[in-house]
């Protein structure tokens, strides 16, 4: 089974990823990679730190000639901020909205800005790094991962799917968003720039070719839905996430995806289920939605305490960001693209690519009557 596991500090000397349990004779896409590396770097709304980095992949063990081998790949992005700027932080009153507080008290630190040095959004590149790269794992069975931005502030855009056309002009400008909405994100953050604040807002994530049966329910940890729910929950700013389109007020009736068949293939016309149904696929596209709070490092300060002697202070301003819905958007994506790729490779393990292969083509022959390509 597919594992990942990453180190590093957002202003230590590089971020470490490991992934193990990668069949081998996989060919790795630097290229892709990299370019995934850049997209996450560029959206809208970010602060200097960017101007520093230039995130170039690294992969330093589990290839030959280009192909996985089957052992644990190391993958490593070094932070230039570290040979650069040498960035050494030290504060000691907490910022409302980040892990300040929380892992000052937990650890026991004289520093409140240690904890962030691990919650910062850095680490997620090493996440976009390996979420990238299982990409070409998820080909194996003609899966494809596309995103896109939905609201930033008050402006938002209330669509639930999206065709490989648009993603392509999605990932073609700064904010990933649908092109009629791009002058309007623009506005808000700029608006958020203009007041000194910061900007959330909401992006959602839409998987294509799943088939029907893949995750679980025999324990609540098998669960589709549970499990990637968990993996776009803790990323960073994300406040919710949601699986389909629910609405509260609506009957069953309503709401459900009523199944048709026209006697030689099952389908539905609407998908408020978001693609899973009791923790399984349903073959539909998994639809999900997140949304990302405005980050606390704000430049008025927030209301907070020193830590030292319990007086009331306003929080410090540190070099930072005024929007991450794009880049956090690409970083969910790429987090369910790690999801995914644990739970089809604990339901079609194999040594080999062609193992892998084989498994899933044999499982879907066996399940034709049912849904087909
Ligand atoms: C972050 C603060 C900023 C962001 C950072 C997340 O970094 P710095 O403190 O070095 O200015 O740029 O995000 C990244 C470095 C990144 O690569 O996404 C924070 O406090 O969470």
């Amino acid at each position: 089974m597919i594992k990942y596991v990453s180190a590093g500090d957002s202003h230590g000397e590089m971020l470490v990823g490991i992934l193990e349990g990668l069949p081998s004779g996989m060919q790795i896409d630097e290229d892709r990679i990299n370019f995934y590396l850049s997209l996450r770097q560029k959206g809208y709304g970010r602060g200097r730190r960017m101007e520093i980095e230039n995130d170039r992949v690294k992969i330093v063990s589990g290839l030959f000639d280009g192909k996985t081998t089957g052992a644990p790949l190391g993958i490593i992005i070094e932070n230039r901020d570290f040979k650069l700027n040498k960035t050494r932080r030290e504060f000691t009153v907490p910022r409302p909205g980040h892990s300040d507080y929380g892992g000052t008290v937990k650890y026991e630190f004289s520093n409140a800005a240690i904890p962030s040095e691990r919650t910062s959004a850095r680490s997620t590149a090493v996440d976009v790094a390996a979420g990238s790269l299982l990409l070409d794992y998820l080909k194996i069975f003609g899966v494809k991962i596309f995103f896109f931005v939905k609201s930033i502030g008050e402006v938002s855009k209330d669509i639930n799917t999206i065709d490989e056309e648009t993603f392509e002009k999605v990932i073609s400008n700064d904010l990933f968003s649908l092109p009629e909405m791009y002058e309007d994100f623009k506005s808000a953050v700029d608006r958020a720039i203009e007041k000194r604040d910061t900007v959330g807002g909401e992006g959602v994530v839409v998987v294509k070719n799943v088939p029907p049966g893949i995750g679980g329910y025999g324990n609540f940890s098998d669960k589709l839905d549970g499990i990637i729910a968990q993996f776009v929950m803790s990323v960073p700013s994300v406040k919710y996430v949601e699986i389909g389109n629910f609405k509260p007020g609506v009957y069953g009736t309503e709401f459900h995806d009523e199944i048709f068949s026209n006697g030689k293939r099952i389908f539905r016309k609407t998908n408020s289920a978001g693609g899973i149904e009791g923790g399984v696929s349903n073959g539909e596209e998994i639809v999900v939605k997140f949304g990302f709070k405005p980050i606390p490092t704000v430049l008025k300060g927030i209301n907070s305490v020193d830590l030292t002697d319990l007086s009331n202070k306003k929080s410090v301003y540190v070099r930072s960001d005024t929007c991450v819905v794009p880049a956090g958007t690409l970083v969910s994506a790429m987090r369910i693209s790690i999801a995914l790729s644990t739970v089809f490779s604990s339901q079609f393990g194999g040594d080999t690519v062609s193992d892998v292969s084989k498994n899933f083509d044999f499982w879907l022959s066996r399940r034709k009557k049912f849904w087909q390509r």
